[in-house]
């Protein structure tokens, strides 16, 4: 029989994780699923916590490294990574909005919820004395966070994700200001590292369809306890949850990039949801923004009359960095958590999350389920439960679909707006606004 798709087979063992966690439920079957099924669950968010860090060193400093041609970083080079941040942003803040608006994570149960704090409570004891600690040192505290003192401290279980990232962007500037031929060999390293890392990722996202069945199997008996009725609470507010991360993700596509393409990219939007089409398809089904990189960049130059010159620059660097559709989900999904366990995020933590989330969609891997792992990050930064990633793991992967199809589509976007100001776009496909 063909070998299904790996986004069909993670979303059969979603399934049967709910199918099994609720049979389980009315057969009396708890003790057996805790016992025997819901460890590979934790195996498997483990797998995606110790992933984190060797992924943000590796492709960050293989990210910023590979800008080694300083000439690129001139107008045209500054004004993409500028575009790109601007976009991330504000797709960050997009989410937070909604999350704040809807509120999906209060739609579980007072009593989930209470359970949720009490889990929660239990985990952040000692969190408490350290934050006590932080707070003789007033506010410029989270700018003084960002520094570590010790790259290994940083790297363990309390440090914070920021400091592995400002080390990371740190290295790998000195990367490029130090001679080519010393960091030739030093880029060379951790661009190896950077492949094996990504290597891993593709491994742990193969065993995920039974990560999945396992997470589900057990996340279900928990919550559902000796009431199957409970599971269906939970299936109802993941099913909320995934609608407002679709509906940031539906407005990024139909109302943000509408706007640049037409007010900055002074194109035809029509036209150029048209263009981008094939691509989308692509990063729709393939859930890898690097695997649609041939048919983005091919639809750039053929369908919306971009130059190669901008193309050859813009898209490689928008598939590596620029993640509007995962930054997006991670400040949903960061949220709704918090929301879960009763965490009240206030507004200094929730610009921490539009820190941390567009950071975090920086260092992405353009690979499936790379927002995933990322989210670790911004969860540890604004001292949100890791353990709330199970919640949200099951419908990941459809989600995956989703944002990295609004990724590409910001990737283009950006490289219309840059190509326009640029007068690098061609006829006869050059698309004027009627
Ligand atoms: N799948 C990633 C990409 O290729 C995005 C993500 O995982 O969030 O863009």
């Amino acid at each position: 029989m063909k070998k299904l798709a790996l986004h069909w087979q993670i979303l059969i063992g979603m399934a049967l994780g709910v199918g099994w966690g609720m049979m389980s439920s009315s057969l009396g079957l708890n003790q057996f699923t805790a016992d025997w099924i819901s460890p590979f669950g934790t195996i498997f968010i483990n797998l995606l916590k110790l992933i984190a860090v060797p992924l943000v060193l590796a492709s960050l400093i293989t990210g910023i490294a590979s800008l080694s041609d300083i000439s690129k970083l001139s107008r045209i080079g500054t004004k993409t990574i500028v575009t790109y941040l601007a976009t991330t942003v504000l797709a960050v803040v997009l989410g937070l909005v909604l999350v704040n608006i809807f509120e999906p994570g209060k739609a579980f149960s007072p009593q989930k919820r209470e359970e949720f704090k009490e889990q929660y409570a239990a985990t952040t004891v000692e969190k408490s004395s350290d934050a006590a600690a932080v707070e003789q040192l007033g506010p410029l505290q989270p700018i003084v966070d960002i520094v570590p003192e010790n790259l290994f401290m940083a790297m363990t279980n309390n440090g914070s994700m920021l400091q592995v990232i400002f080390f990371a962007l740190f290295f790998g500037i000195a990367l490029i200001l130090i001679p080519p031929d010393k960091a030739a060999p030093v880029s060379a390293f951790f661009d190896g590292v950077n492949t094996a890392i990504l290597k891993i990722v593709d491994i742990i996202m193969m065993v995920a369809p039974y990560g999945v069945f396992a997470l589900l199997a057990g996340l279900v008996v928990d919550f559902a306890g000796d009431d199957p009725g409970a599971a269906l609470e939970l299936l109802m507010v993941l099913g909320y949850y995934c609608i407002v991360v679709i509906i940031g993700l539906l407005l990024m596509i139909f109302a943000v990039y509408p706007i640049l393409v037409v007010v900055i990219g002074k194109s035809n939007y029509k036209h150029f949801l048209k263009g981008i089409f094939p691509a989308q398809m692509l990063a729709f089904s393939t859930s890898s923004s690097a695997a649609t990189l041939p048919a983005t960049m091919e639809c750039a130059e053929k369908n919306l009359g971009i130059n190669k010159e901008i193309t050859s620059f813009v898209l490689p660097l928008g598939a590596t960095v620029n993640m509007d559709g995962t930054s997006l989900y991670q400040s949903v999904a960061a949220v709704f958590i918090a929301q879960a366990y009763g965490i009240e995020l206030d507004l200094a933590a929730q610009l921490g999350i539009v820190m941390t989330a567009t950071l975090a969609s920086i260092g992405a891997a353009a690979v499936p389920g790379a927002g995933i792992v990322m989210l670790v990050i911004v969860l540890q930064q604004a001292g949100i439960p890791i353990e709330g990633i199970a919640l949200i793991l099951a419908p990941d992967r459809l989600l995956d679909m989703m944002r990295t199809t609004v990724n590409i589509t910001g990737d283009a976007t950006v490289a219309m707006m840059v190509a326009r100001t640029e007068g690098q776009l061609h006829p006869p496909t050059e698309i004027k606004v009627k």
